[in-house]
């Protein structure tokens, strides 16, 4: 059994809301949501973080960011906007080492 808490929810063996399921992708809420809108876009591979997924494999990195675009189309974010933020690394505030990306929105930002 993997200790990658993202595979054990790809896995079925953690529950999760999920949003949207491809072959190589899977998209859930994320549990402590930043936002109206707060959706987890992941390959179901493990990569440690969305560096090692795009050295690795920039097919599954590009159906990650399709992912992106229809969980947006899904939520209703095509309109008003949405942000899609990859913590990489534990000094910026990653906190799960499975690469994922979240989807925001819902609300407004400012300048990063
Ligand atoms: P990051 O800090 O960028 O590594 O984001 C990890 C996110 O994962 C964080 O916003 C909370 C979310 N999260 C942690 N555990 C779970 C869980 O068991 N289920 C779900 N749906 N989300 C989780």
């Amino acid at each position: 059994m993997t200790d990658c808490l993202f595979c054990r929810i790809v896995a079925g063996e953690i529950p999760a809301t999920v949003v949207l399921e491809t072959p190589s992708v899977l998209a859930f809420r994320d549990i402590h949501p930043k936002a109206p809108v707060h959706v987890l876009v992941i390959p179901k591979e493990h990569y440690a973080d969305i560096a090692a997924l795009g050295a690795g494999d920039t097919a599954l990195a590009g159906e990650l960011l399709a992912g992106v675009a229809a969980v947006a189309e899904k939520e209703g974010l095509l309109g008003d906007g949405f942000r899609v933020v990859f913590n990489t690394g534990e000094s910026v505030g990653q906190s799960v080492f499975h690469a994922h990306a979240h989807v925001l929105g819902g609300q407004t930002y400012g300048d990063l």
